[in-house]
């Protein structure tokens, strides 16, 4: 009897579960380009543009692998506009009544292929190092889950940067070799861009006729859309800017979106690039001399450690994360997340990086946009909508522990340790945005004073009962306590007069 087996967008592996479990000779494969996957949240086009292009060239090569392809178009007459639909639809045409998933990266569709009136078989999506169970068994009796217990498992169980049972150099981590400002590099070659082929120009003339309301510049589109080109944006990454990664991984240059971070987190999660054999191309690096210790770590740990870390989390937690708000936070999304103006020089930057390139490096979505959000409270559910829409990397196993958990703190902890607030010192030490901002990142309080520090205090005031005795936060606490009063009356007036104007 056939079995339909289902590849979603993010599956495009020839190796995934499904896959390997199916039969060529017998199976049908379901790809389908649906509505509710492409509009459930306001998805920047480029990244619609980089999901369906990815599809269409993987029906194509499963194709000319010998598999039958039961491939929907978005703009297909008999699109039923959803996964499930599209599966029951294929089940009548073929007269089947198995399906074979990989299960989903995201509750909400978990859930629905659960609900189908289908045989429905869900294998465990084994593209990544750690199995559910193996995170599950390392969580078991710990009071705190911490990244940096789970990364050394991680780098045990790979041998990734092991010199037998000992970390190689003597240390598990080199952080803190990995915080210089940058400045403008002329000789460094530009990010790796490709033009669109004929399966790209035609789903980019489709996103621009389906979704011209969504916030993003749809062109110029420049995404790998196959394995090769994925390839080559990593060759490019290891040869040209991993030398420089760890100096430079927390800093921000207005002309520099990309400086000299990996640019490949789309392809790993949509299953272009296998998380494993990337931390291998890099240690290779290593070990041939080409790249400093601190880089090919500093690196290394984003992969193995926080990217796999978080997925164990976002599986741990349950279907209900994406709704925790442990600090009560109630306020819109301001306009300014969608481009609105706003004299703030490094969320205004932020924001129209995010616009142009469906991308913005990890610092300015933790310590810019997320800091912001964090700081005037807004509602965690909005913030977690605003950063699933808006970047090519998105999918929400990945995005809602970093922005509900690492950004926001709503899951009271569950990630982080703390919450990651800063006031204006931080992002004028790691990038150039101060010296063009109307505001000023020295003055501390008045009409001109950088919002980000009166905010931070008003935020550490608003949550003092829950903070005041983190260890790492309660020297903060006594900074407070140690300035003026009228200097305290000040700032919080200050924020509160910022606030108003922000609502
Ligand atoms: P690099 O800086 O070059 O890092 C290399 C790789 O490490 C990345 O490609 C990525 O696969 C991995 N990585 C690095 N940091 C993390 C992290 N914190 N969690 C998981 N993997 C990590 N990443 C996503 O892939 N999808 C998301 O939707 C996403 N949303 C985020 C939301 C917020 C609020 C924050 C603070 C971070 C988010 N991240 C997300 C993590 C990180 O910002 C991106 O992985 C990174 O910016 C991707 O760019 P890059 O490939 O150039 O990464
Ligand atoms: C993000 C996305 C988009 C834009 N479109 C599709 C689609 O048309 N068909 C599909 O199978 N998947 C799409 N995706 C990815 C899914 O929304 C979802 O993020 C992942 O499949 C979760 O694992
Ligand atoms: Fe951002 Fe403040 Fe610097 Fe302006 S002064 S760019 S608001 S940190």
């Amino acid at each position: 009897m056939v079995k339909l087996v289902l590849v979603l967008g993010d599956q495009l592996t020839p190796s995934v579960a499904a896959l390997r479990a199916a039969d060529k000779t017998t199976d049908l494969v379901v790809m389908a380009e649906v509505m509710g996957e492409a509009s459930y949240v306001r998805h920047h086009p480029k990244k619609i543009a980089l999901f369906l292009s990815a599809m269409r060239k993987f029906a194509s090569a499963l194709r000319a692998e010998g598999w039958r392809v039961a491939y929907t178009d978005l703009d297909d007459p008999d699109n039923t506009g959803s996964i499930s639909g599209e599966l029951i639809r294929r089940a009548d045409e073929a007269g089947a009544h198995e399906v074979l998933t990989t299960r989903p990266g995201e509750w909400r569709l978990v859930e629905a292929l659960q609900n189908l009136p289908l045989d429905v078989t869900m294998l465990e999506d084994d593209r990544f190092i750690a199995r559910q169970s193996e995170f599950e068994e390392w969580a078991k009796g710990r009071k705190q889950l911490r990244m940096e217990y789970f990364y050394r498992e991680m780098r045990r169980k790979t041998g990734l940067l092991m010199d037998g049972d000992a970390p190689a150099g003597g240390k598990w981590n080199y952080d803190h070799d990995n915080r210089k400002p940058a400045s403008e590099d002329l000789f460094k070659p530009p990010a790796l861009q490709f033009d669109p082929d004929e399966t790209v120009s035609n789903v980019l003339d489709l996103v621009e006729a389906k979704f011209p309301e969504h916030f993003g510049m749809l062109r110029p589109f420049g995404f790998a859309t196959d394995r090769e080109q994925a390839k080559a944006v990593l060759t490019h990454f290891i040869e040209h800017y991993l030398p420089n990664f760890g100096d430079f991984q927390d800093a921000m240059l207005s002309g520099d979106p990309f400086l000299y971070h990996a640019l490949i987190s789309p392809y790993l999660n949509i299953g272009l690039l296998d998380p494993l054999e990337v931390c291998q191309r890099v240690e290779a690096a290593w070990a041939a001399g080409d790249v400093p210790l601190n880089a090919a770590e500093g690196f290394i740990r984003q992969i193995i450690g926080w990217r796999e870390f978080v997925r164990g989390i976002y599986f741990h937690a349950g279907p209900d994360y994406t709704s925790r708000n442990a600090l009560g936070h109630t306020r819109a999304l301001p306009a300014m997340f969608w481009g609105a103006d706003t004299k703030m020089a490094c969320i205004s930057r932020v924001i129209e990086e995010t616009r142009a390139h469906a991308y913005a490096h990890h610092i300015q979505r933790l310590m810019v946009t997320g800091n912001f959000a964090l700081l005037v409270g807004v509602n965690p559910a909005e913030v977690h909508d605003w950063y699933l829409s808006v970047y090519a990397d998105a999918v929400e196993w990945v995005e809602a522990p970093n922005t509900i958990g690492m950004s926001q703190f709503a899951d009271g902890g569950l990630v982080g340790s703390k919450p990651y607030v800063s006031s204006g010192n931080y992002i004028s030490k790691m990038s150039d945005y101060c010296g063009s901002c109307a505001y000023s990142v020295k003055a501390k309080t008045g009409e001109t004073a950088c919002p980000f520090n009166v905010l931070y205090w008003h935020f550490l005031v608003r949550h003092r009962d829950r903070f005041k005795t983190n260890p790492r936060m309660s020297p903060m606490y006594r900074t407070w306590d140690r300035m003026y009063e009228d200097r305290r009356e000040q700032v919080l007036a200050d924020a509160d007069r910022f606030l108003a104007e922000l609502s």
